[in-house]
């Protein structure tokens, strides 16, 4: 079964999406999700410039085989574009490859070890009240883990918190919160980190005292503490019994995470910025983390995130695979399949995507009992709606950069 055509289709319902679609010369069809936030056509062209080419005629089967090949074979190596052009292609052919056997993809990668996957929710406010709100949504929509992110006393807008206008759209469709925005520039945020780090445990106690023991509460810190203010934020939240605490520091710099580790026991997710194994070498190797946060968009395909999980594994290290929504319905139908299989499934985000997004992806995974099921249709179960695609072009789209108050850029 060979490779006949590969397609790459950019398309904008809502947001920006990348999907290779690869098609074989008996006619089966997989498709492949290289989404990159706010650089979606860098990726577009290395996959229609540089690696299409190359997959005209090789064998649609020999998967391990066409990710060494794009891998090692492109001489440079890494890097957030080149991983999400070939985790499109891992993907797809998986997807191919699934198909073929009439099986649902988890088959494939070893069979069900779970009923469903736990999944995570966003509920967030620029205030108590309004996050509240959001947490009771959550929890009537039958989330059963919930990730809080509140504005911040003294800063315009801040990561995580669904803008009020978006928030009120007035009919049933629930808001998640969506950083990137369609504009000719970046927006711009501001940031405090004192402001920040005083205000977020007063926020854990009061979800504490209002929603009870129960429900498992995660926070994302996105990159912007020092390990040394990365450590406090850990002590402070002890009390309030957190699922995670996420990417607490810059995440180039894996050292740091050692600091953190040292004075907190808040469990640590990181990594959604990572794209290869190398990048957790430290971080599993020492028990630094507690999850792994790579996508299976970002970090070069089901083949390689199931070698980071496997690595995981030897040290009690758990998946935590992202996905917002600029993960497409592929990457997270991609992600349902593997963590129904992998043993040290830990929990999976979920941000739900716009009917719109829906209607082109047209996905088959199911939200219920607090979990996502990936199906039982042979492949990822997606079926993409081409026409629907086409009447979406790209536009340009950009996430925020964000500023200390005396305009010092800082990382967003
Ligand atoms: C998360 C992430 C996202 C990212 C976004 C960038 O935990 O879901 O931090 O909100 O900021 O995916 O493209
Ligand atoms: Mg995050």
């Amino acid at each position: 079964m060979l490779i006949e055509r590969a397609d790459v289709i950019v398309t904008s319902p809502g947001r920006n999406f990348v999907t290779l679609k690869i098609t074989t010369d008996d006619g089966v069809v997989g498709y492949g999700d290289g989404t990159l936030n706010g650089r979606e056509l860098a990726v577009a062209s290395y996959l229609t410039d540089h690696v299409v080419p190359l997959l005209i005629g090789r064998d649609a089967h020999a998967i391990e085989d066409t990710w060494q090949y794009l891998y090692r074979g492109a001489y440079w190596r890494r890097g957030p574009v080149t991983m999400a052009a070939i985790a499109a292609v891992d993907t797809a052919l998986w997807d191919i490859k699934a198909k073929v056997a009439g099986l649902p993809l988890y088959q494939l990668l070893g069979g069900a070890s779970r009923e469903r996957c736990l999944v995570y929710g966003h509920a967030s406010g620029k205030d108590i009240p309004e996050l509240f709100d959001s947490v009771r949504q959550h929890l009537e929509e039958g989330f059963r883990a919930i990730r809080i992110q509140t504005g911040v006393p003294g800063l315009d807008s801040v990561y995580g918190v669904a803008s009020s206008a978006a928030a009120s759209i007035g009919d049933d469709t629930r808001y998640d919160y969506e950083p990137a925005r369609r504009s000719a520039l970046p927006a711009e945020e501001n940031w405090d980190t004192r402001a920040y780090l005083r205000h977020v445990p007063s926020v854990f106690e009061a979800v504490r005292g209002e929603f009870g023991e129960d429900i498992a509460l995660l926070h994302d810190a996105h990159h912007r503490l020092t390990p040394i203010q990365a450590a406090k934020l850990g002590k402070s939240l002890e009390p309030y019994d957190l699922f995670w605490l996420e990417d607490v520091t810059p995440a180039e710099n894996q050292e740091a995470l050692r600091w953190v580790r040292h004075h907190t026991t808040t469990p640590l997710a990181i990594g959604e910025v990572f794209n290869s194994v190398w990048d957790y070498q430290h971080l599993i190797r020492e028990q630094l983390i507690d999850y792994v946060r790579s996508p299976i968009t970002h970090a070069g395909g089901i083949s390689s995130v199931r070698r980071i999980m496997d690595y995981a594994a030897m040290y009690q290290v758990k998946s935590g695979m992202h996905g917002p929504t600029d993960v497409s319905p592929v990457g997270l139908a991609a992600a349902v399949h593997l963590g129904t299989a992998l043993h040290n499934f830990g929990i999976q985000e979920y941000m739900v995507h716009s009917e719109q997004t829906r209607a082109v992806f047209g996905p088959t995974y199911e939200f219920a009992g607090g979990g996502l099921r990936p199906g039982e249709e042979p492949g990822l179960g997606i079926h993409f709606d081409e026409e629907l695609a086409a009447q979406h072009p790209y536009e340009r789209a950009y996430l925020p950069v964000n500023r200390l108050q005396d305009g010092t850029v800082h990382d967003w």
